[in-house]
């Protein structure tokens, strides 16, 4: 949670001068969600993200480096800087991508479900999406398609209040969006999405009855998002005393603290070494990203389908009012 926290804050302090491209979502607030649901996977598990998926690549074992670089869009990104900051995807590490898409991360976890079951794999996917998603018609036709065919898929909703600007009512006419479970004939959790170890143990239980056969679990994480929908958001839709009482009533970072203090479980000067180790990460991140190499200009066309597929063509002739004889 310390490693996504400051590797955000550099994120937004980078991407407010003008070293990384594009748009940044930053997930601060949300680490526990994250940490929690990502810590309840093996390796061999694949997940699939949103527009604001560096915590949980961070999460999943992506490495911090290779993230920023590809923020950066340089070419030692994990998509060799092609996608950027709402487009990472590492295979090797289980990470099936970030989809700008709002919703679109669903049917990619329900694919990654399909795949395991007609393999006879030991794993499962791991789907993450926004509250906002869960009102977009995708989400419902892969959440009951899992759900008919038992697949081994645990979907996460990060129920952040917000979805750009809209709140959860002007958006939605049930308070609890686990509800929804029951119309897939699904359980339906809802999780403390501030209290890591309660989402780690909440989306155990989800894959431990995926893996057993069992079919798909809808997890519903209450948590909040610290920073604007997007860098740079105005955020007329809250108030600065809402984003401060959560700051500092509900941080998953300092109230985790608390309860590792209190239980003894962390001692001396634990913290601010790992305070201090996080830093050296980040800092080391923000340098290679700074000196990697741009994509060659020349490798412009590498990896796209530049010619269209055959049938699309002969159907865009049929279109021509010269029946595509110019051609
Ligand atoms: C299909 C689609 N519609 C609209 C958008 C624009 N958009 C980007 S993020 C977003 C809000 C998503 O809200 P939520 O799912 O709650 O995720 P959060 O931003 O809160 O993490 C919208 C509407 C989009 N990217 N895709
Ligand atoms: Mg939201």
């Amino acid at each position: 949670m310390l490693l996504i926290r400051e590797f955000e804050n550099r994120v937004r302090d980078r991407f407010a001068d003008d070293e990384i491209p594009g748009f940044v979502h930053l997930s601060q607030g949300q680490e526990a969600v994250a940490v929690g649901a990502c810590g309840a996977l093996a390796e061999a598990d694949y997940v699939t993200s949103t527009h604001r998926a560096h915590g949980h690549s961070l999460a999943k074992g992506l490495d911090p480096e290779q993230l920023l670089a590809e923020l950066y869009g340089k070419e030692p990104g994990q998509s060799n800087g092609r996608g950027g900051s709402m487009h990472v995807a590492d295979l090797e590490e289980g990470m099936l991508g970030a989809q700008p898409i709002v919703g679109a991360s669903v049917p990619l976890g329900t694919g990654a479900g399909i795949t395991a079951q007609v393999t006879g794999a030991d794993w499962c996917g791991l789907a993450f999406c926004g509250d906002g998603s869960v009102a977009a018609g995708q989400v419902h036709e892969a959440i009951n398609l899992a759900a008919t065919w038992t697949l081994p898929v645990v979907y996460v909703i990060e129920n952040n209040g917000y979805s750009e600007g809209m709140t959860h009512d002007e958006q939605h006419n049930i308070d609890d969006l686990a509800a929804m479970a029951a119309s897939y004939g699904i359980p339906g959790e809802i999780v403390d999405g501030q209290d890591v170890e309660a989402v780690h143990e909440t989306v155990s239980a989800a894959r431990e009855r995926a893996l057993s056969g069992e079919g798909p679990t809808l997890v519903e994480a209450k948590t909040y998002r610290y920073r604007g929908h997007f860098e740079g958001d105005e955020e007329p839709y809250r108030s600065e005393a809402e984003v401060d009482e959560w700051m500092a009533e509900r941080d998953p970072i300092e109230n985790y603290v608390e309860v590792l203090a209190e239980r003894e479980e962390l001692e001396g000067d634990e913290l601010t070494e790992m305070r201090a180790d996080v830093e050296a990460v980040v800092d080391a991140a923000v340098r290679f990203a700074r000196d990697a190499d741009e994509p060659a200009p020349e490798a412009a066309y590498d990896d796209i389908f530049v010619d269209p597929a055959p049938d699309v063509q002969r159907h865009r002739n049929r279109m021509k009012k010269d029946g595509g004889v110019s051609r």
